[in-house]
């Protein structure tokens, strides 16, 4: 049943990568939800993303040192601007002064060490005119009366986010991870059309390992639970910012593979006065903790708008490299 997810069950420990124009005023991706910024108030960190420094290189040589075997890219999050090239939108690092395929770049560099490649895809699209908008709870213009009329043709954004993934799933050779983000209260796997989706990553991916985010999980945030997920399809369940105490099972009570995503400070993104490291030590315990219960952990940078790691974060996984090389397996 998980013959899919052998390899992911063996390599653990992998790196999350939160990057786009929401490292620019150095918060958090949800600062449009929390500022209740429209599109125009956003603009300013789209025009000062400019990936300057961006070299994958050198994020894939301190993957490796950290003893890390996959990574994960945010190719697009919640705010809808996209790292990679698409034919759907200009709303993306092709344009609006950057003129770079970050993905592509991303997966050659990572590839070219042998650590194995995944793609976050928001499921929210906070930028697509036909996403919903007014009365969904956590959409940036939920109340801004000017949308009080606002009907989204939900078909319409269906086939975008389809086509995307299509793109993402037929150009860039081949994927290891497609990290689909989130359901919702009112937003589901019907309304993604999830299990269209899913055939299409099957049949364009037939090695991916998809997660478990396209579930509806009862109302709360994501399948961001420690319990199985209800109706469970997807390679493996997405426990956030925790460890669950005793592993994942399905409900028939089979042991489910996991993933604990976890952030070395306190935010996704890059955030400037975000002092809240967790020590090389807690990041060890949590690590080997994930893997003493069946599960692996991915664990985040967020690289600066240039692309720059922060020290701090460099430092703590350099550690946690230099731990393994004499503690782990391999
Ligand atoms: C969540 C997102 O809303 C966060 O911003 C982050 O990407 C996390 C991994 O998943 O659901």
């Amino acid at each position: 049943r998980f013959a899919r997810s052998s390899w992911f069950r063996r390599d653990r420990f992998g790196m999350f990568i939160h990057w786009g124009p929401y490292s620019v005023p150095a918060r958090d991706p949800w600062l449009r939800s929390h500022e209740r910024l429209g599109i125009e108030d956003y603009q300013f960190a789209v025009d000062g993303f400019g990936a300057e420094d961006y070299d994958p290189h050198a994020w894939a040589e301190l993957a490796q040192a950290a003893g890390m075997k996959y990574a994960v890219l945010t190719a697009k999050h919640h705010d809808g601007f996209c790292l990679f090239d698409s034919a759907h939108t200009e709303y993306s690092s092709m344009h609006n002064g950057i003129g770079r395929d970050l993905v592509r770049e991303f997966l050659d560099a990572f590839r070219a060490r042998g650590i194995k490649v995944g793609l976050y895809y928001s499921l929210l699209d906070w930028h697509h005119p036909d996403y919903p908008h007014y009365g969904d709870f956590i959409h940036p213009e939920r109340d801004n009366p000017a949308f009080a009329d606002h009907q989204p043709d939900l078909e319409s954004y269906r086939h975008y986010m389809h086509s995307q993934v299509k793109e993402l799933c037929s150009n860039y050779g081949q994927l290891d991870i497609l990290w689909f983000d989130f359901s919702y209260e009112g937003m589901g796997p019907e309304e993604w059309g999830a299990q269209e989706l899913i055939e299409t990553v099957r049949a364009l991916q037939p090695t991916a390992l998809i997660d478990n985010r396209l579930e509806a999980d009862g109302g709360g945030p994501g399948s961001i639970v420690t319990d199985a997920p209800t109706d469970y399809s997807g390679d493996f369940a997405s426990p956030e910012q925790l460890v669950p105490v005793e592993g994942i099972r399905a409900h028939d009570g089979t042991p489910v593979p996991w993933e604990s995503c976890v952030t070395i400070n306190n935010n996704w993104g890059y955030t400037a006065g975000d002092d809240l490291w967790k020590s090389p030590e807690q990041l060890i315990t949590k690590l080997v903790e994930c893997v003493a219960k069946g599960g692996n952990m991915l664990l985040n940078v967020g690289p600066d708008p240039r692309g720059r790691i922060q020290p701090e974060a460099i430092e703590r996984l350099r550690a946690i490299g230099e731990w393994l090389a004499v503690n782990g397996e391999s």
